[in-house]
C-alpha cells in the first residue's frame, strides 16, 4: 500500500487547476520502452538524440523509419495501464486539469482524457518531409519509407524531433497553464528535454505546488515540493484515491 502525505491529498482537493506533464515512464507499465533507460532492439544500438533528428533523417531516411515502423506496431499492441486512467479520472474530480504529453503513443486519449496538449506530436499521423502536406495515414509498405502523393518527397512521422520547433499552440497553451496552475504533476519524465523540462519550473516560479512521480531521482527532483518515488501505475491511482478518500469523509 502506497502512502500519499495527507498535506498532498490535501493540496490536490484545494487546486483549482491542476496541470500533468507526462513522459515515457508514464507509458512503460503499457509495454512502451522509455528513451533513456536500458532497451532491445533499434533502441538499445542508437541513442533518441541519433535517431530523432532531421538530420539523421535525411542521412538515413530508411533507418528511421524503420524505427518508426517497429515503435507502431509496439504502440498498436498497448493498452492504457491504471496511470493513463488515473489521470482520466482525475479531470473529472477537479475543477480544470490541463494535461500536456511529450508521448507519442495516444494513451492518454485511449484512457479517455480529453484535450490533450500533444507537445512532440503523434505517432499515428504522417506528413511530407519536404512539402508538409499531411498523409492520409501509415502505409509500412514492407518497410520501405514511403513517398508523398503531392511532391514524391519522403513522408514521416508527425512528430517533434531535436532541433524542431514544437507545435506553436500547444507549447503556448502549455506555458500557460504551467504559469496559471495550482498543482504541477511531473510523471514519468527524465525532466530533460527542452522546453517541455522548464514547465514544472515555471509552475514553481508561479507558486504552484511541483509534485514528481518517478521511481528515479531526475534533475527535477531538488526542486520539487513532493517526489513520490515509485511506477505512476500505482502510485497516480493511489493519489486519486487518497484525494477522494477525503471528500467522503
Ligand atoms: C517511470 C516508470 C514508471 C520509468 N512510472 N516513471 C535548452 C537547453 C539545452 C538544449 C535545448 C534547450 N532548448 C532546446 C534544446 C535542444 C533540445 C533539448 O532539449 N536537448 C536536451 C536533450 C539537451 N530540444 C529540442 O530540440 C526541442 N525543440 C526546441 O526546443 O526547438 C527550439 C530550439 C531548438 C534548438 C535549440 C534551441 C531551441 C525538441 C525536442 C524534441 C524531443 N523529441 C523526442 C522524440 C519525439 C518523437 C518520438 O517519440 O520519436 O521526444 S526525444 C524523446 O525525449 C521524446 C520524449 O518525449 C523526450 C522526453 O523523454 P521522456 O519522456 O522524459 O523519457 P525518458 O526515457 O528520458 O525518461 C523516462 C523516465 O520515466 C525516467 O525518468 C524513468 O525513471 C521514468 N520511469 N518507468 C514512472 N513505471
Ligand atoms: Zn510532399
Amino acid at each position: 500500500m502506497v502512502e500519499i502525505p495527507e498535506s498532498l491529498a490535501d493540496s490536490l482537493r484545494r487546486a483549482g487547476h491542476v496541470m500533468v506533464l507526462t513522459g515515457a515512464g508514464c507509458s512503460a507499465e503499457s509495454g512502451v520502452p522509455t528513451f533513456r533507460e536500458a532497451q532491445t532492439g533499434l533502441w538499445a544500438q542508437y541513442e533518441p538524440e541519433k535517431l530523432a533528428t532531421p538530420g539523421a533523417f535525411q542521412q538515413d531516411p530508411q533507418l528511421v523509419w524503420e524505427w518508426y515502423v517497429w515503435r507502431r506496431a509496439l504502440v498498436a499492441q498497448a493498452s492504457p495501464n491504471p496511470g493513463h486512467y488515473a489521470l482520466a479520472a482525475l479531470a473529472a474530480l477537479v475543477p480544470k486539469l490541463t494535461l500536456a504529453t511529450q508521448n507519442v503513443d495516444g494513451l492518454h486519449q485511449a484512457a479517455g482524457s480529453r484535450e490533450v496538449l500533444e507537445l512532440h506530436g503523434s505517432i499515428s499521423r504522417i506528413l511530407c518531409f519536404d512539402c508538409g502536406a499531411p498523409d492520409d495515414g501509415w502505409r509500412d509498405d514492407q518497410g520501405k519509407a514511403p513517398l508523398c502523393a503531392v511532391c514524391g518527397g519522403r513522408l514521416r512521422p508527425d512528430v517533434v524531433w531535436f532541433g524542431e520547433n514544437l507545435p506553436r499552440n500547444v507549447l503556448v497553451a502549455a506555458g500557460a497553464a504551467a504559469a496559471d496552475c495550482d498543482l504541477f504533476l511531473s510523471v514519468g519524465t527524465s525532466a530533460v528535454v527542452q522546453p517541455a523540462a522548464s514547465l514544472p519550473v515555471a509552475a514553481k516560479e508561479s507558486g504552484a505546488v511541483v509534485v514528481e512521480i518517478n521511481p528515479n531521482p531526475t534533475p527535477l527532483t531538488s526542486l520539487v515540493d513532493y517526489h513520490l518515488e515509485g511506477p505512476s501505475g500505482e502510485l497516480l491511482p493511489a493519489l486519486v484515491a487518497a484525494m477522494r478518500q477525503g471528500d467522503q469523509g
